[in-house]
């Protein structure tokens, strides 16, 4: 069943725990919707111009095309990659305030703590345009590359060996264990999502399987399109088997997607090396945690375990030798 959104914080919290996602109604103003649909159509039209424009989901673009024999990416595949359809714009943070604000938007932040806990990274922070023509994307999960429960007697697949598609062998849908929620995603939906303009398909109570989906032995699993007007945030857990719907419509799907991730965990986009300087300068604390420049318990530091924040722009300690 597809869920419908919500404003009640209650209901959107056991939609999340029970069925892996929920809506939530209202979380952007007509007025944000407007300006971060402004801001996002010119970004990605000069970056089309400009040559930086990466673009998927088109009819020949399956993503086993993307990955070689060992189910690794395969760099050039990207590059060939023109004649996709769908636009992603990448690392938002650096590309305009009004991306920066949603991170004020406390309400579906609270949503992504209730599923990661209370210290959380940006793992990306990206725009979907899915523009007619797109076909639908594979359904998948956001932390395929979390290492499965194992058995004690088990010679697992290393964590070092998992890939887009190799997950290891969580042991089949009876295994009494699975793994937690360590990303979660709130999709910005800057039109009114519909069945026929590409909604995000999501299959209803997946997080829970313990296992990614597999083309063939699911072909036939049921989703449902999150389909909600535009303002909505569609928040999941990471382990819910989603996927961009096909846009059939006449008009491009306009979205903006944060994915966040627990704070022991690699981030998919490196703020931290990729955010521009006057980005950094201006960022309050807050984003500055969220965008990986907080040290968590030591982890992420480029010095003193106990420093706060780093600063990129401190000049690293090199050689040094005693001066008397
Ligand atoms: O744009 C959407 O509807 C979902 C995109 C998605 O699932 C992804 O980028 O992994």
């Amino acid at each position: 069943m597809a869920l419908t959104p919500t404003a009640d914080h209650d209901r959107a919290r056991q939609d999340l725990d029970d069925h892996g996602y929920c809506l939530l109604a209202n979380a952007l103003s007509k007025q944000q919707i407007a300006q971060l649909k402004q801001r996002l159509i010119e970004q990605a039209q000069a970056e089309k111009s400009a040559g930086h424009a990466f673009e998927d989901g088109g009819p020949s673009q399956q993503w086993g095309t993307f990955l070689d024999e060992q189910g690794r990416v395969r760099p050039e595949a990207f590059k060939e990659s023109n004649g996709g359809v769908n636009q992603r714009v990448w690392m938002l943070p650096n590309k305009g305030q009004v991306f920066l604000d949603l991170l004020d938007n406390q309400r579906p932040l609270d949503l992504v703590h209730h599923v990661l806990g209370d210290e959380i990274l940006i793992s990306s922070f990206t725009a979907n345009i899915a523009k007619p023509g797109g076909v639908e994307m594979p359904l998948h999960t956001d932390q395929w590359w979390l290492p499965q429960p194992t058995r004690r007697d088990a010679r697992d697949l290393p964590a070092g060996s998992i890939t887009r598609s190799r997950f290891g062998d969580p042991g089949g849908e009876n295994a009494t264990h699975i793994a937690p929620a360590v990303v979660s995603n709130i999709i910005f939906m800057l039109d009114d999502f519909t069945a026929e303009n590409g909604a995000t398909h999501v299959v209803p109570g997946s997080h829970r399987k313990g296992r990614h989906p597999d083309a063939e032995v699911d072909a036939d699993v049921e989703s449902v399109q999150a389909c909600a007007p535009a303002g909505t945030a569609l928040i999941t857990d990471g382990r819910v088997w989603h996927g961009t719907g096909a846009n059939m419509s006449t008009h491009p799907r306009h979205a903006v997607l944060i994915t966040f991730c627990g704070p022991q965990f690699r981030p998919q986009e490196n703020f931290v090396a990729g955010t521009r300087k006057e980005v950094v300068a201006s960022a309050s604390p807050k984003v500055l945690a969220l965008l990986g420049f907080k040290v968590w318990w030591g982890y992420g530091r480029t010095e003193h375990p106990t420093d706060e924040f780093i600063n990129p722009a401190t000049e690293p300690v090199g050689i040094l030798k005693p001066t008397s």
